[in-house]
Formats: C-alpha cells, sequence, structure tokens
C-alpha cells in the first residue's frame, strides 16, 4: 500500500523542479559536418546492432535445440551466452531502438535467470526463447526513423499500459486460485498460491495511487485501517492462514478480494497513465521499500517479503523501461546509472532463490537487509532524479 501524504507533497515538489528546468534544447550552429558525422556514427551503430542480433539468435537457436533435447548443461551454458552477448551491444539498442530494448529485454532476462537456477523451467525458457528469436528478427530489420523523443515516450508509455494490463490479468486468475483454496478450507494449498498472487499486485504497486480505496482493500496491513473488523484483503487473509491457522469465517474476506481485483482490472483498462506520476510512483514504493518493506512489514505472518520485493523492482523497471526515450534524450549518464543498479538487484535477487522459490524473509541476515535496505534506496535516488527530467 502507497502512503498517500509522501506522495503527493513529493509530485509537489517534482512540479517545482521541472518547472525550473524548463527545455533548454542546445541546437548548435555547426551544421553540416557535424549532421553528417552523426549519420555515419549512426550507421556503423546500425550495423553493430544487426550483427548482435544475428549473433544472438545464433546462440539462441543453439538453445532452443539444448532445449528440445532437455540438455541441462548445455541450457546453462547457453543462457550465459546469451546475456554476455546481450550485454556487449544493448547501449547501442537502447540509444538507437528504445522499445525493441525493452522487447528483447522482457525475453532475455528471464531466460538469463532461469538459467541459473538448479531446475531451470524448461517449457518458460523456450517460450521466452521462440519470442526472443522473433524480437530479435525485428531488430535486424528495424529502420532508425527520426521519431520525436516524445512519440516514442508515448509508444512506451503505451507499452507499460499493456504490461499492467497483463499483470492484471494474471493477478485475477492467480487470486481466483488461491480464494478458492481459502474457500475449500485447504490451508496447505492456499499457503502455497498465495505468493502467486501477491507477486501480480505487487508489479504494478508503482501505480497503486491511481487504485483509488482498492488499494487499502486490497493491500492493507492490519496497522493501516482504523477499525480492526473492517480489515480486508491479502492481509487479512495471511493472518488467517500462518497466525491463526483457520479460515474460519474468511470465505467472505476472500469473496471480497475476488470481487475487488475484478474491480482493480476494470479501473486500470480506464486508468490514464502519465510519466511523471509513474515515475513518482516507483520512486516512492521503492523508497518504502528501502525503509518500512524492509523491516518485513508487510508479509508479517508468512515471511514472503522477498516476493514482494523483487516484484516492486520488477515493477518500477518495468517503468524505467517506459521513461528511456525521455531519458535517451535528456540524461544518458542517468540511463546507464538506472540500467546498472536494476541488473544488479535483478542478479541480488537472484541468490535468495532456492528451487526456484524465494527463501523466507527471516533467514536473511542483518547484514543482507542492510544491503538490500541501501540498494532499494539507491534505485530510489535515481528514480526521484528522473523526475526532474519530465515535464
Ligand atoms: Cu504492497
Amino acid at each position: 500500500m502507497l502512503k498517500k501524504s509522501t506522495l503527493s507533497a513529493f509530485m509537489a515538489m517534482i512540479l517545482a523542479v521541472s518547472m525550473l528546468a524548463a527545455c533548454n534544447g542546445d541546437k548548435n550552429s555547426a551544421g553540416q559536418t557535424k549532421q553528417e558525422k552523426t549519420e555515419q556514427k549512426a550507421s556503423s551503430a546500425n550495423d553493430e546492432i544487426k550483427k548482435g542480433a544475428s549473433q544472438m539468435q545464433a546462440i539462441n537457436k543453439q538453445l532452443l535445440d539444448a532445449l528440445e533435447a532437455k540438455d541441462t548443461a548445455k541450457i546453462k551454458a547457453l543462457g550465459k551466452s546469451i546475456n554476455d552477448k546481450w550485454l556487449s551491444f544493448e547501449n547501442a539498442v537502447r540509444d538507437r531502438f528504445p522499445l525493441l530494448y525493452t522487447k528483447v529485454e522482457k525475453y532475455e532476462q528471464p531466460i538469463f535467470a532461469e538459467s541459473t537456477m538448479a531446475h531451470p523451467d524448461l517449457t518458460g525458457m523456450r517460450e521466452n526463447a521462440r519470442n526472443l528469436q522473433q524480437a530479435l528478427d525485428e531488430l535486424k530489420t528495424a529502420k532508425a526513423t527520426a521519431q520525436k523523443a516524445s512519440e516514442l515516450l508515448d509508444k512506451a508509455v503505451k507499452n507499460y499500459k499493456d504490461y499492467v494490463l497483463e499483470q492484471a490479468d494474471h493477478l485475477v486468475e492467480a487470486t481466483a486460485k488461491f480464494t478458492a483454496a481459502v474457500k475449500a478450507g485447504d490451508i496447505e494449498k492456499a499457503k502455497q498460491l498465495y505468493p502467486d498472487a501477491r507477486v501480480y499486485y505487487e508489479r504494478i504497486e508503482p501505480i497503486a495511487e491511481s487504485f483509488g480505496d482498492l488499494d487499502p482493500k486490497i493491500d492493507a496491513r492490519i496497522d493501516d485501517v482504523d477499525d480492526p473488523a473492517k480489515w480486508t484483503g491479502f492481509h487479512r487473509l495471511e493472518k488467517a492462514l500462518w497466525k491463526d491457522h483457520s479460515l474460519k469465517g474468511q470465505a467472505k474476506y476472500a469473496d471480497q478480494l475476488l470481487s475487488d481485483v475484478k474491480d482493480l482490472k476494470a479501473k486500470i483498462q480506464t486508468l490514464k497513465l502519465k510519466p511523471e506520476a509513474m515515475v513518482a510512483g516507483a520512486m516512492e514504493l521503492l523508497n518504502e521499500a528501502a525503509i518500512s518493506k524492509v523491516t518485513g512489514e508487510e508479509e508479517r505472518y508468512s515471511h514472503i517479503d522477498l516476493v514482494d520485493l523483487s516484484a516492486n523492482v520488477e515493477g518500477s523497471q518495468a517503468v524505467y523501461q517506459a521513461v528511456i526515450p525521455a531519458l535517451n534524450e535528456h540524461n544518458k549518464a542517468l540511463l546507464q546509472e538506472l540500467d546498472t543498479r536494476f541488473r544488479k538487484m535483478e542478479e541480488k535477487m537472484l541468490t535468495y532463490k532456492s528451487n526456484g522459490r524465494y527463501i523466507d524473509y527471516t533467514k536473511l541476515s542483518k547484514d543482507q537487509v542492510r544491503e538490500l535496505s541501501q540498494a532499494l534506496s539507491e534505485l530510489s535516488k535515481s528514480m526521484s532524479q528522473t523526475a526532474e527530467i519530465l515535464g
């Protein structure tokens, strides 16, 4: 749940900053020669991208074969090669084709993450590898068009909205399964299904401010509500499962939760998303993660906090990807910084997985928690700088 007061104060600050930083497009009059140089540079960047995409496809083809043969050792090695290859030319892609960059990342990242697991999910990998092959086809034939940064930004924001809608679909499906188990009184099954549903809510939490009272209804902690009798949502059921060890009287909360996430999905369809608000939401969420979520308060009964934290990071990364066109235009150093921070964070989170699931939050040492908090707060700071360039 996002705390309203901090967010609106923050929005006011952004407004002030963005008014100060009014556009100062530094066009100088060097003219032709400079433009020619730029074009030369562009065409060599395009060659680099095409070559990189072909090489990456060749490795990915080998991966598809290895997946067919269920050759785990090969799959692991190829997952790493694909990632190394991508890292070698991703900056050029991000620079020239920000939308395709995000598309490749969408499939490449899970392939790499899965390849580091002891028992990779081969079916999921195959689907991502097939999609990656297609995305790379698009990249090979992509033409640099003189699209305005503002048009690119609009498209990227639209892609972000598609991402949110996709997560909302999954949220409804996963919540339906979870609440069915609750209503059937099956404690063990409900415990298993709970984290699956949580992921999808926590991924879209950067824009929770726009959910109105559905956010507290779905995600409030007991201390967020004035009257504990009116407390509803995931954490109400979490308490029943892990603390009370009883699902007696919980059917009405299960029904309410499912109906609330359905309402949320409908609401998201009509939302108009603004990049400034998205970035502010991500920065506030990461800040809340660094300060309060990191204490384990959100999932205080189930201790699945790492599920939430990683989903918050993934969701914030999706916001970052939506504003890459603006960052490309205004602040490449910050873009690079964010890219590195997200990548490092993602790698860090992977180390907290065991058998494909995040470990219990209470298993983390104090140093590990401190490290996590620091990384989250640095990400939040980079996001707040991003907010300054949008306006
Ligand atoms: Cu939450």
